[in-house]
């Protein structure tokens, strides 16, 4: 065996040269990768009895694309460009041999290589998109060429991982290897193309795909309809559609030269920093300062679900996914019966939709059973209380829990804001409480608040964790406080954008500026979504509230067909001037001063507080690290990929800037404003959120 240097080697065996690369953990291509494969290729061609070369990776995985530390910073060595041509540019047959997941740089050298193996379980993408990025090593050249354009678009955009048999029929990748015999099938392969003795396959010279689809730029245009809602303040997703345009109008030299311009343009993006700082924030977030990878965990196979409504059913469905048995309680037959007949009708709606088959239907549907006593779950290694929020409720639900569920199981709530350890208090071990906070719908939305109790163990927080990983959610440790971390930093832009409607501002103002930030809505176009009349009291109501005026006019949101907003038959909203002239009355008879607010007034009074209250929560404790807010941010509440996350947005747009408009806000609306102590210390310290 020959060491290239520390993380390739080459040997030869029968006429094979195998090229071996080991840089754990995921074979990404820092500087001696590349360097590696460029000088691995170059000494395996130089032994002329060598008939083909199989590229290989150690580890859990083929390359899994360019390295993420190193992308903008200095390298060394041959660049990716040269190995690449050095493996396109091989007399011999090169090979990729994949397993694990070949994505970005690692699938475009893979399609430098003239053939490509995989064992069954080994997926193929291209995720650029989701870092903001592009694939800047000839990816949208060359699949477009193997795959044809409107696949090529479809995958490049969605970034989406696709399984190998799938990349067999789409021709990416030309055989399948036996599972856990890569290398022995990689080299009886590469005999084979040696033996056949055909022309060597070079992507970049196929053209056929591309002459079918030339000509159409009606491709290109109803393509980017489709994705417009989607990619909304992205830029990436554009710049990704013009390469494959470059692709089919283009030869191919010009088409790398246009890849590389445009990557260049995402690689310097404010966009593509902030969400390469999710990537990591992302891989962060797992890891907890005082509860070690080795903390043991609690063997978890039964979870039991308390409540059969939308949450509940939400959360047995995750854990159904993934292999669990779940069992649902609730007290009434009715609530029971329809809770089960939501989650089969959202697991129909998925089939139908071909995200998986009916058998995959029934198969997790017998996962699930209801059941009216609370007593069918003490064998449960896992409860999660779903029921409405009332502590006295939740605190009999817990009293019985404590005697029925067998000793050493986690007792968990959902809250998304109560006091868990006053929820613990009532059981007689409250070392096994902690909160699960879903997010809704919980099947769906990815985020889930593990919330740790004053008396929660050490193995508690670590199950909770893994099993959240398990059930595919990104999770935020946070501590006990009212609203946790996302919904208390809720609460300060729902006061302000109230707060500013009662000086003045109209509703559809603040919810634009919220709309075109990167909000999926604003709060008032939310509140209509969710209907005005939650917690309404129409005995009690007498106009007090902006609420209570909507109300009473029958203005109770979307169902009503109006709530601040006017809406039409298809429920695409209006400003109402009635709502208009309403709140002008109520600001008027409130004796408010109406003023007049620039956008960015509106943004800095609904978004500097959050901000402000994220510090707080940074400096009582209740989140480890500003990154864990931004994860929760992005995935919880509908902050902008793009934007990173309210603390990373702080750090971008300077401490200094936020800090000194909380201070103009102190001293004219009070108390409320208080700069935190934290961002005072930042910024005296001349340092950012990501340095405390
Ligand atoms: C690209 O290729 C651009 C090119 O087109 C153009 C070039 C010119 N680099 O996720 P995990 C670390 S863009 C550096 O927990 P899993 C990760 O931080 C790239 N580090 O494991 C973590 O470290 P730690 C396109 C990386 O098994 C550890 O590896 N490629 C990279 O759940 C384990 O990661 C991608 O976007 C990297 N590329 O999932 C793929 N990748 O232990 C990005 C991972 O210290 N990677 N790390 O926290 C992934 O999607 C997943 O990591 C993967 C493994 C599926 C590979």
């Amino acid at each position: 065996m020959t060491h290239i240097n520390d993380v390739t080697s080459l040997t030869v065996e029968d006429g094979i040269a195998i090229l071996t690369l080991n840089s754990p953990p995921v074979n990404a291509l820092s500087s001696p990768v590349r360097d590696g494969i460029y000088r691995g290729i170059q000494l395996a061609l130089e032994d002329k009895s060598n008939k083909a070369v199989v590229l290989i990776c150690e580890g859990r995985t083929f390359i899994a694309g360019a390295d993420l530390v190193e992308i903008s910073g200095k390298s060394t060595g041959a660049s990716l460009t040269e190995a690449q041509s050095m493996i396109e540019n091989s007399t011999i047959p090169v090979v990729a041999a994949i397993h694990g997941t070949a994505l970005g740089g690692g699938l475009e050298v893979a399609l430098t290589c003239h053939n490509r193996i995989a064992v069954p379980s080994a997926m193929c993408g291209l995720p650029e998109v989701k870092l903001g990025l592009l694939p800047g090593a000839g990816g949208t050249q060359r699949l477009p060429r193997i795959v044809g354009v409107e696949k090529a678009l479809q995958f490049l955009i969605s970034g989406e991982q696709i399984a190998a048999p799938a990349c067999v029929e789409m021709g990416l990748v030309d055989a399948l290897a036996e599972e856990g015999h890569l290398r022995r099938d990689a080299i009886a392969f590469a005999q084979q193309l040696v033996a056949a003795n055909k022309p060597l396959q070079r992507v970049r010279d196929l053209n056929d795909k591309l002459e079918a689809d030339k000509g159409k730029p009606e491709i290109f245009s109803q393509f980017r309809k489709s994705i417009a809602r989607k990619t909304r303040g992205f830029l990436a997703p554009e710049l990704i559609v013009q390469c494959v345009e470059a692709a089919v109008n283009n030869s191919f030299d010009d088409g790398i030269k246009e890849e590389g311009r445009l990557f260049a343009i995402v690689l310097k993006s404010k966009e593509s920093a902030a969400q390469l700082y999710q990537f990591f924030a992302e891989r962060e977030c797992w890891k907890i300062p005082d509860v070690p990878k080795d903390t043991p965990t609690i063997a978890l196979k039964k979870i039991g679900i308390v409540g059969a409504g939308t949450m509940g059913g939400g959360i047995a469905m995750n854990f159904a996914n993934v292999g669990y048995d779940v069992t649902i309680i609730d007290s009434k037959p009715e609530a029971l019966d329809r809770g089960l007949s939501v989650i089969k009708g959202n697991y129909d709606r998925s089939a139908k939709n071909g995200r998986f088959t009916k058998e995959e239907v029934d198969s997790r549907m017998a996962l699930i059973s209801g059941s009216l006593e609370l007593s069918d779950l003490a064998d449960c290694d896992m409860v999660i209380e779903a029921v409405f929020e009332n502590m006295k409720v939740k605190k009999q639900i817990f009293t019985d829990l404590d005697k029925i569920v067998k000793q050493g199981a986690i007792l968990a709530t959902n809250t998304s804001g109560l006091n868990i350890n006053e929820i613990a208090s009532v059981t007689n071990r409250p070392e096994f409480v902690i909160g699960l906070h879903f997010f809704s719908p919980a099947n769906v939305m990815r985020l889930v608040e593990v919330v740790r109790a004053d008396k929660t163990s050490k193995e508690v927080i670590n199950t909770s964790m893994k099993i959240a990983k398990k059930i595919g959610k990104m999770a935020g440790l946070v501590g006990v406080c009212p609203g946790f971390v996302g919904n208390r930093m809720l609460a300060q832009r729902q006061r302000e954008a109230n707060n500013l409607v009662l000086a003045g501002a109209m509703p559809w103002d603040i919810d634009k500026v919220l709309y075109d930030f990167g909000f999926p809505m604003g709060p008032f176009a939310m509140s209509d979504l969710a209907g005005l009349d939650i917690g309404w009291n129409k005995e009690k109501s007498n106009g007090q509230t902006i609420r209570d005026v909507l109300c009473e006019m029958d203005r109770r949101g979307q169902k009503t067909g109006a709530g601040y907003y006017d809406y039409d038959k298809n429920r695409v909203p209006s400003p109402s001037p009635v709502v208009e002239k309403s709140l002008l009355e109520f600001v008027k008879k409130s004796g408010v001063e109406k003023r007049n607010y620039t956008n960015d007034d509106l943004l800095a009074r609904c978004i500097y507080p959050m901000i402000n209250e994220g510090a707080k929560l940074l400096e009582e404790g209740m989140a480890i690290r500003s990154s864990d807010i931004d994860i929760i941010w992005v995935n919880g509440y509908g902050w902008p990929a793009y934007r990173g996350g309210p603390m990373f947005y702080a750090d971008q747009i300077g401490l200094d800037t936020v800090l000194a408009k909380m201070k103009e806000f102190e001293a004219e609306f009070g108390s409320a404003f208080k700069p935190s102590a934290l961002l005072e210390k930042l910024v005296a310290d001349g340092k950012k959120f990501k340095d405390a």
